[in-house]
């Protein structure tokens, strides 16, 4: 095997195309011949951190854990693909300094709230706007962006960037770092 791990953590919003892009990531390195791994929040919540729930501490707790097994499959030689709000950038640097310099890759999904709020792939937002769930990022809860993270997406052209194209741009940052 010659590949070298690393970590893609992906960061935003909820409905800002975290899993979206994870997948699509991930058959683009499926195609090249690279096991990836993912690590997508809304899915580990309901195995390894069913216990978690969604206030500060324990939005810490869970990234805590996901860095930790993300960096597991990085020892391992995988491409582990973190989809996760991540919410408060010192959780996410924490889980950064696990891991050996420029092996952590942060990629920030940079939508704002109001398109996110008008996919509402699962109507949550609405919930959360009549008040029925508490704590919603980017309703009554934190989202701190992040101040220097590896990459922005999606880039804004006239339209939006698709998640291919998306995909295509963070294959092109491994490439350049040489994880490819
Ligand atoms: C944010 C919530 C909440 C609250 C449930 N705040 O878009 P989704 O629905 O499918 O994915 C979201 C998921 C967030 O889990 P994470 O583990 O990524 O969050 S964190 O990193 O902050 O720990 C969302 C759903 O769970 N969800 N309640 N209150 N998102």
């Amino acid at each position: 095997l010659q590949q070298k791990g690393c970590v893609i953590w992906i960061t935003g919003l909820s409905g800002s195309g975290k899993s979206t892009l994870a997948c699509a990531l991930c058959q683009a390195l499926y195609s090249r011949g690279k096991l990836t791994y993912i690590l997508d929040g809304d899915n580990v919540r309901h195995g390894l951190n069913r216990d978690l729930s969604f206030k500060a501490e324990d939005r810490a707790e869970n990234i805590r854990r996901i860095g930790e097994v993300a960096k597991l499959f990085a020892d391992a030689g995988l491409i582990c693909i973190a989809s996760v709000i991540s919410p408060y950038r010192r959780d996410r640097d924490a889980c950064r300094t696990l891991l050996p310099e420029g092996d952590f890759i942060e990629v920030f999904m940079d939508v704002p709230l109001q398109i996110c709020e008008s996919r509402d792939p699962k109507g949550l937002y609405k919930l959360a706007r009549a008040g029925k769930i508490k704590g919603f990022t980017g309703i009554d809860d934190p989202y701190e962006p992040p101040l220097n993270c590896e990459l922005v997406l999606p880039q804004k052209g006239n339209n939006y960037a698709s998640p291919c194209e998306m995909a295509e741009t963070v294959i092109s940052f491994l490439e350049e770092k040489g994880f490819l």
